[in-house]
């Protein structure tokens, strides 16, 4: 297999790091308590996303380095919250694996040359006010893949 990436035409530097895994919690007090009493983590950030029917709470070391990634806790809003349903279907746990990139715009045009489905035409607001969008799970080997550019 070539490791030739400029033979598909996409910079090193658009994919920066793995931004965050986010995991469906059904309480997000209690999860944020286990990862501190457990490991020590700290919630860095929290905030309630009504359009993704989330509440979430962001996950790390106490001295936290720009690029170290981080655990997304999802709780659901409401019963029709994606989280929710997801929660329904398959039990709490891994729901996404999210990668961080400085053109998101660039990256989703590059995927859909590729063929790669993502959920939106265009990018939706998330964590902190982050463009947001989502790789289809049955495109990217069984995990959904959301990309994030930071405010
Ligand atoms: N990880 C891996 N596979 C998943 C999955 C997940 N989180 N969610 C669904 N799938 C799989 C299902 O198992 C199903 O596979 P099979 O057909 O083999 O059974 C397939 O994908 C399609 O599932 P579906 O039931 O038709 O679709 P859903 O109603 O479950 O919706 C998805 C799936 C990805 C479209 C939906 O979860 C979605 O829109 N996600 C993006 C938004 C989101 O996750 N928001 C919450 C987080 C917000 C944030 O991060 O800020």
């Amino acid at each position: 297999m070539s490791n030739d990436i400029s033979a598909i035409d996409i910079p090193h530097e658009l994919v920066i790091c793995l931004d965050h895994v986010g995991i469906a919690v059904p309480d997000l007090d209690a999860a944020v308590e286990f990862y501190r009493s457990a490991f020590g983590w700290v919630n860095h950030h929290q905030e309630t996303n009504e359009e993704q029917g989330v509440t979430e709470a962001m996950i790390g070391p106490k001295h936290l380095k720009e690029t170290d990634g981080m655990i997304q806790l999802l709780a659901p809003l409401n019963e029709n919250s994606t989280i929710a349903k997801f929660i329904d279907k398959k039990g709490p746990g891994l729901q996404q694996m999210c990668l961080r990139t400085s053109d998101i715009e660039a990256l989703s045009k590059h995927l859909t040359e590729q063929g790669v489905r993502l959920l939106y035409p265009a990018p939706k607001v998330g964590t902190g006010g982050a463009k947001i969008n989502f790789v289809h799970p049955k495109d990217a080997g069984g995990v959904l893949l959301e990309l994030t550019q930071p405010a």
